[in-house]
């Protein structure tokens, strides 16, 4: 039988208002995400997951700043202010967020040399967190998208669920973005022109 899940993006203290990545009303969406909770017959969560000193910290790359762009050995890396270190409060779900009934928890972003915005792929497109294969195991081939924060996680994550054959929504009105140059009008045309079920 075709099964369908909804995937919880980075629902986490340091992307809501008071942390250190925060999204303007990134802490808005956690009741409308629990009631789709509640509907929901698969939740699985990702959970950014950064060791200390991470490679998309401005403070790893000595003379930059937070949301300037560098190259790696992947291409562009927007850098960010520490955040969702692995073990601290920060990296935890917000405190209202009702998951326990989550059958996965996905943690991405823990190689210290490589970011990772997808819940499928890493940043380089082409290192997999495993995800795609464990839906397809279970029989999920539709999924739904919300979280934190549209125009980088959510978006990245989407696009890789429609790549990979998953028919895809993103509710948006449980997503909240943090729109840098533009990257929310563009990312959410991105998703639109990719087959993104946007609702
Ligand atoms: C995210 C920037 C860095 C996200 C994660 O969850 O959208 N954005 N790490
Ligand atoms: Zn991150």
């Amino acid at each position: 039988m075709a099964e369908d899940a909804l995937i919880v993006v980075d629902l986490q203290n340091d992307f809501c208002p008071g942390g250190a990545l925060a999204v303007e009303g990134g802490d808005e969406i956690v009741p409308i995400v629990n009631r789709l909770i509640e509907d929901s017959r698969h939740v699985i969560l990702t959970q950014d997951w950064h060791p200390a000193g991470h490679s998309s910290f401005a403070s790893s790359h000595p003379g930059k700043a937070a949301f300037q762009i560098v190259t790696m050995s992947y291409g562009e890396q927007t850098l960010w202010p520490d955040h969702c270190v692995q073990g601290s409060r920060g990296a935890d779900f917000h405190p209202d967020l009702r998951w326990t009934t989550a059958e996965l928890v996905l943690r991405k972003g823990f190689r210290r040399e490589i970011d990772s915005y997808s819940a499928f792929f890493e940043n380089d497109h082409r290192t997999s967190t495993g995800l795609a294969g464990y839906l397809r195991e279970r029989g999920i081939s539709k999924v739904s998208l919300c979280g934190l924060a549209t125009d980088f996680c959510v978006a990245f994550s989407a696009l890789d669920a429609v790549a990979q054959g998953f028919s895809t929504s993103v509710v948006l009105a449980a997503c909240r973005g943090i729109d840098l140059n533009g990257s929310l009008a563009a990312m959410t045309r991105r998703m639109h022109d990719a087959g993104v079920q946007l609702i």
